[in-house]
């Protein structure tokens, strides 16, 4: 019984963290992006995401653009 109560707070507490971590880590990918966007165009461009504060779109920038059409929108931002 007293396993049986240990193994549910533990269970408790993960699935504390696990909603924490989703909700109070930083900016959403919506958050950032709308930043980086400058223009309020709704897409990044390559300039704006070189002077923006993600260095992983900075650096990945070819790869999340999946169209290839230079302009990252939030759709292909969130995939990755
Ligand atoms: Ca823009
Ligand atoms: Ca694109």
């Amino acid at each position: 019984m007293k396993n049986l109560l240990l193994v549910t707070f533990i269970a408790l507490f993960l699935f504390a963290c696990k909603t924490t971590s989703s909700t109070a880590g930083g900016p959403t990918p919506a958050e950032v992006f709308k930043k980086i966007d400058k223009n309020n165009d709704g897409v990044i461009t390559k300039r704006e995401a070189e002077l923006g504060s993600d260095t992983r779109l900075k650096n990945n920038f070819v790869y999340i653009d999946k169209n290839k059409d230079g302009r990252v929108t939030l759709r292909e931002y969130k995939k990755n």
